[in-house]
């Protein structure tokens, strides 16, 4: 009989005893082999504690995906069946009595169905709600043994899994991806000590001081409560009325106004532990460390005018980019680099390293790669992974310790409080994205949704009746906070109250903004114009503008202007300071890291219509292919085109579907005919013009050097030089040089100099 019920479903991947076994049975018509081993200790020693690069998986795997097998579904070839293993017979109709009678209460199958539909949403995250995700490694680089105990830098080539939550702040879950605001940058390591999680930014500082502040800050950031406006914006009348009272966040805004604000995809940002952190070696010393992400792929940024119109082309613009370039095997890479410091040297520093509204610049302590990131895994699910990964500050390993940063006090708190209502209860690490490789033990017990089934009648310690077990690691293996002098400073008495240096709040922001290419700080000063033209309330525009006289009286006078109004008084400078070691930091700059010049999972358009010259074209894909970029015929309309010889070419996408905000430069290929169409397009001229003012190259063959005219295109930027980015090559012999060339501008991302303000075309 057993047999025959093995026959019939013979395929349950959720139940542990069915897997694994050598003789386990595999369902009709199933492509996908059973899950091949549960999560066990054993598969942890297996998979993590691995001294060499890829020595736990086979090459290409990830060691992250074996224990999440446990959990995977794959229905092929399975028959569907409630939730209780039911099959269904009929999953079209609810039961009834009779054709035209009532619905039956007795319809547990219909019931069931609705339930869990009806129960399908959980809280989104009070921020951060709109996020994406991927799985990668850790791959150490140096050993980092001496200073800390912690596991993912013990030895080179060690191998640690990761899964990395990327997000806005302000948005809700369905909100657009290119709004202006800060990326959260969520590292989730996998290491055989236990979770740790870095839970960071893409800037390294931030709006407050101090934790009492942050339901303050979000509820000015957030929807104003009375009418739920504006969405996934910081451009209203509550927010700047609470930052321009807070002079604590004039650093933060210098850099929420910059161009680091709208990136141009997940990938091409960098990531920031935020706070000092400290490390901590085998011997119990410890020293003081900040945490960098640094993209392989370079800095990279949109403009605003850009962004905007993404929003409304394609508002999973950077959940997409990201999917895309795993899928297409290209996997998103950073360095992790460390600045390493003593608490003396700190100590002398002109700003506090507790404060998390303060960098340390690069020019006093600079930064150590120590490893590299690599995500090279879409997530199977997006809620499983990516909505229920519980990111908590307070989730650190031995080696990583903390500071008495009050900002990151209130972080460590508040990170696992807000999981318990977002993820129902106490028991969400053992959520399967959440659950540790290393193997729990503990006398925790019970609560809402509890998957561990403890055996025994011991749920203490000590005892004597389990052997003493599960008994205290020790401070040689297990978590043992430092041991420190209690530095209290002055004031060593109970107090609400900040130390001293936390009070100079403008010497960063300048550093900052001085340190900026004058097309960045042009985009600084536009961002500033646009955010505050939108308040409603004058008072509030006047009292930042005010403020920003601190910061740079160039600035202000320049956002006063753009605002149309005389520059307001400075406000009195209540923050002396002592004189900053570094007045100008080139590390501050997007153009300080721009990458390799590469061009690769870039997207270049060709546009094409009826009469277009299929051998040109096939030349430019041939081309832009080989550079590891993408590219995308946009025609007049999707499908089936002519070319000029009669060869059949295909459109993958419209001039009205993919207009040019989602491409990173555009080819103008040869053929009468389709220019001709193309110039009769309006769609095609807006294409044009937009990929000109967002500084994108252009390259036009052939005939389609017209266009460029016709469009009005300018040839050269303002300061009359010749605009590197405008590219033509009239005849067939010139098109190999000139795809080379366009191809070099692409790989320097955008020409900025081209720019005006207000734009030429
Ligand atoms: Fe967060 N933050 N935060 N934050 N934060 C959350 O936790 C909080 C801060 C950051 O992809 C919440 O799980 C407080 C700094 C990221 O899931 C919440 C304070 C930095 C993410 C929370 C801060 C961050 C969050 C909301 C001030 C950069 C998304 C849902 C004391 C270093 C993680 C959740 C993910 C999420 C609280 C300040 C980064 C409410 C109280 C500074 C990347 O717990």
């Amino acid at each position: 009989q057993q047999d025959a019920l093995a026959a019939a479903f013979p395929f349950n991947p959720t139940k542990a005893s069915e897997y694994g076994a050598p003789d386990a049975p595999t369902p009709p018509g199933a492509t996908a082999p059973p899950p091949s081993r549960l999560a066990s200790a054993s598969t942890v020693s297996e998979t993590v504690v691995s001294d060499k690069v890829g020595s736990s998986a086979p090459p290409g795997s990830q060691p992250a995906a074996g224990p999440l097998d446990r959990v995977r579904v794959d229905s092929t070839g399975c028959p569907l069946t409630t939730n209780q293993g039911v099959p269904v017979a009929d999953n079209q109709h609810s039961l009834r009595a009779g054709l035209r009678g009532p619905a039956l209460l007795e319809d547990f199958i219909l019931r069931e169905k609705l339930t869990h539909f009806d129960h399908e949403r959980i809280p989104e995250r009070i921020v951060h709600a709109r996020g994406s995700g991927a799985h990668g490694r850790f791959v150490c680089t140096r050993s980092l043994a001496a200073l800390t105990q912690a596991a993912p830098f013990r030895s080179e080539g060690k191998t640690t899994p990761v899964f990395v939550r990327f997000s806005t702040v302000a948005g809700e879950r369905g909100s657009k991806d290119t709004a202006r605001d800060v990326r959260g940058f969520a590292v989730k390591f996998y290491t055989e000590e236990g979770n740790w999680d870095l839970v960071g930014n893409n800037m390294p500082v931030f709006f407050i001081q101090d934790a009492m502040k942050f339901p303050d800050l979000v509820h000015a950031l957030k929807p104003e409560p009375h009418h739920a406006m504006p969405q996934a914006a910081s451009a209203h009348d509550t927010f700047w009325d609470f930052v321009s009272l807070m002079p604590e966040s004039t650093h933060m805004l210098m850099w929420l106004m910059s161009d680091r604000a709208i990136p141009r995809s997940y990938r091409m940002m960098q990531g920031f532990g935020v706070h000092t952190f400290r490390f901590v070696n085998d011997s119990g010393e410890s020293v003081l460390v900040k945490f960098h992400w640094l993209p392989l792929l370079g800095t990279h940024s949109l403009v605003w005018d850009e962004a905007v119109k993404i929003a409304g082309a394609d508002p999973d613009f950077h959940r997409r980019d990201l999917w895309e370039a795993i899928e297409a095997g290209e996997p998103a890479q950073w360095d992790l680099a460390v600045q390493v410091f003593t608490e003396e040297e700190a100590a002398r520093f002109s700003f506090d390293v507790l404060d998390a509204t303060k960098i340390v610049p690069e020019e006093l302590v600079p930064l150590q790669t120590v490893g590299r990131l690599v995500l090279d895994r879409n997530p199977d699910n997006f809620f499983a992974e990516t909505e229920q990964v519980a990111f908590c500050t307070a989730h650190v390993i031995p080696g990583i310790d903390f500071t008495n940063d009050p900002l990151l006090a209130g972080r460590i708190h508040s990170y696992v409080d807000t999981q318990l209502t977002r993820l129902g209860g106490p028991n969400f690490h053992e959520l399967p994205i959440n659950a540790p490789l290393a193997p729990v033990h503990n006398n925790q017990r019970d609560g809402l949704h509890r998957q561990a089934i403890p055996r025994g009648r011991v749920a203490y310690e000590p005892n004597s009746l389990a052997g003493g077990c599960p008994f205290q690691a020790g401070s040689v293996q297990g978590f043992a906070s430092v041991a420190r002098r209690l530095d209290a400073g002055e004031g060593a008495e109970k107090l609400r109250a900040k130390p001293e240096k936390f009070a100079e709040h403008h010497a960063q922001a300048r550093l900052f903004y001085d340190s900026q290419t004058p097309v960045e700080q042009a985009h600084i000063a536009s961002a500033f114009r646009f955010e505050l033209s939108k308040l409603t309330v004058p008072a509030v525009r006047q009292r930042m503008v005010a403020t920003l006289r601190h910061v740079s009286e160039e600035l202000a006078a320049r956002v006063a202007q753009g605002l149309g109004m005389p520059l307001p008084e400075a406000p009195p400078r209540l923050d002396a300071g002592e004189p900053p070691e570094v007045r100008r930091s080139l590390a501050l700059s997007l153009r300080a890291r721009p990458g390799d010049g590469g061009v690769r999972t870039r997207k270049v358009a060709a546009l094409v219509a009826d009469g277009c010259d299929a051998a040109a074209l096939q030349a430019v894909r041939a081309a832009v292919v080989a550079a590891g970029a993408v590219l995308r015929c946009v025609g007049p309309h999707v499908g089936a085109l002519r070319a000029q010889g009669g060869e059949a070419v295909d459109a993958d996408a419209s001039l009205e579907n993919e207009p040019a905000v989602l491409f990173d430069a555009v080819v103008l290929p040869d053929g009468e005919a389709a220019v001709q169409a193309l110039a009769e397009n309006g769609l095609a001229a807006e294409f044009v013009r937009d990929q000109y003012r967002h500084g994108k190259p252009l390259l036009a063959l052939g005939a389609a050097q017209s266009l460029l005219g016709l469009f009005g295109v300018p040839g050269s930027l303002p300061d009359g030089a010749a605009d590197p980015g405008v590219l033509a090559a009239p005849q067939p012999a010139d098109h190999a040089a000139a795809l080379d060339a366009f191809l070099a501008v692409l790989g320097t991302h955008r020409i900025g100099e081209r720019e005006t303000d207000p734009p030429r075309l």
